[in-house]
């Protein structure tokens, strides 16, 4: 029974893979997020398959005039899907339909496209056994201002007579009022909805796009969700790894998430490396590459491994060292480092000459570690969490 709802947004298709990336791992991210559509096609064709709506809430490009071929490939996908269940497409803020060489003003777009910057029902039908009515609207210059307050019609006005098991939803590109600060949301160029306006209005479900972080919120019966996209380009922005499945049951909706990675072929495997200010480059390319390895092994799935490196280090060029000495072992892994800093090495003896507040720590120290049977490492653990905690300047400063 097709009783479920496809929500995607933020795509940004055309955006192009982070550049720190080798060249082999950029090449297999690039395909994998072309691929994506065509992937949901296969997914969607199977009878077993529960979707029976797709639902895309903006940003599907990453600009509004994305290059023909991009464009040409996600057609093509979409169309196969519209073959299939009804697909309802409404731009956003990146892919904007306010220029005249808009993607989505080069003739017919597959299934609905929204194009009104008013709220009204674009689409209305039967999933699995409760009727379903999705009102949408777009961000069009000129005709809406930069996070205007989008007002939503009423859910008698939208479901008529047929409101038995019947199930409201939103798609909109847009932030939500109730959740955001109010300075974070003013000057977008997309919708400003009130979450709160929406429960009132008799919405069930608030399919959202904008946000790339995967986060839901619920007030009395509405449901509001921001998917992200499930393969993102960058490092800062890898997407939400995960597919959004939206089941209509009895009037309810339910939200399940669906792991992206086996559909796609490919996923973003962080590794979060907390360091010891001694800790030599080799020791931690040892467990970089441990980790990666055993990720490969468990999971089948080709993976983008990125190890971010934090906290303090007293030895210069530590993830450029790092960086290196795994491509020499073939592990293909990025470094960063921007939650690392750089210290200067401690010269414990004339610090434990100064008169001052980390003179008397560092005096301390000395005596307790004179007392104590600690190894070293435990012992410069511990003088550098206190030295750091003293503002004991930073190499940087
Ligand atoms: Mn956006």
């Amino acid at each position: 029974m097709r009783d479920t709802i496809l929500h995607l947004a933020d795509l940004h298709l055309d955006a192009s893979p982070e550049a720190r990336l080798d060249d082999a791992v950029r090449a297999w991210l690039l395909g994998a997020r072309r691929r994506i559509l065509n992937a949901l096609a296969s997914w969607i064709a199977r009878d077993e398959s529960r979707i029976g709506l797709v639902l895309i809430a903006g940003d599907l490009f990453d600009r509004h005039d994305p290059p023909q071929e991009v464009v040409s490939e996600a057609r093509t996908a979409l169309a196969e899907i519209a073959r299939l269940v009804p697909v309802v497409t409404v731009p956003g803020n990146h892919d904007e339909y306010s220029y005249a060489q808009c993607v989505y003003r080069r003739g017919d777009w597959p299934g609905v496209l929204v194009t009104s910057p008013e709220p009204q029902l674009v689409w209305k039908g039967q999933l699995g056994d409760s009727v379903c009515a999705v009102v949408s609207a777009t961000y069009q210059a000129g005709k809406v201002s930069p996070g205007q307050r989008l007002r939503f019609p009423a859910r008698s006005q939208v479901m008529g007579g047929d409101d038995s098991n019947g199930v409201l939803i939103g798609l909109f590109h847009s932030t939500l009022a109730d959740h955001f600060p109010d300075e974070f949301v003013r000057n977008e160029r997309c919708f400003v909805l009130s979450h709160q306006e929406a429960a009132n209005a008799g919405y069930d479900y608030l399919a959202l796009g904008h946000f790339h972080t995967r986060r839901e919120w619920r007030i009395g019966a509405c449901l509001a969700h921001y998917p992200g996209p499930p393969l993102g380009a960058r490092i800062a922005d890898p997407g939400s790894g995960q597919l959004s499945l939206v089941r209509i049951r009895n009037g309810t909706v339910t939200l399940e998430g669906l792991s992206a990675g086996p559909m796609v072929g490919c996923q973003w495997m962080f590794l979060d490396v907390e360091l010891q200010p001694e800790e030599k480059p080799r020791e931690v390319v040892e467990r970089i590459a441990d980790r990666c390895r055993n990720v490969e092994a468990n999971s089948g799935i080709a993976a983008i491994h990125v190890a971010r490196l934090k906290g303090n280090t007293i030895h210069d060029n530590l993830a450029e060292q790092i960086q290196n000495e795994l491509r020499a072992k073939g592990v293909s892994c990025t470094v960063v480092a921007d939650e690392l800093e750089e210290i200067l090495s401690p010269d414990i003896e004339a610090m434990a000459a100064e008169e001052s507040l980390v003179g008397y720590f560092v005096r301390s120290w000395q005596e307790w570690q004179s007392r104590q049977e600690v190894s070293r490492a435990e012992a410069m653990a511990v003088l550098y969490e206190g030295l750091l905690a003293l503002g004991w300047h930073r190499a940087n400063n």
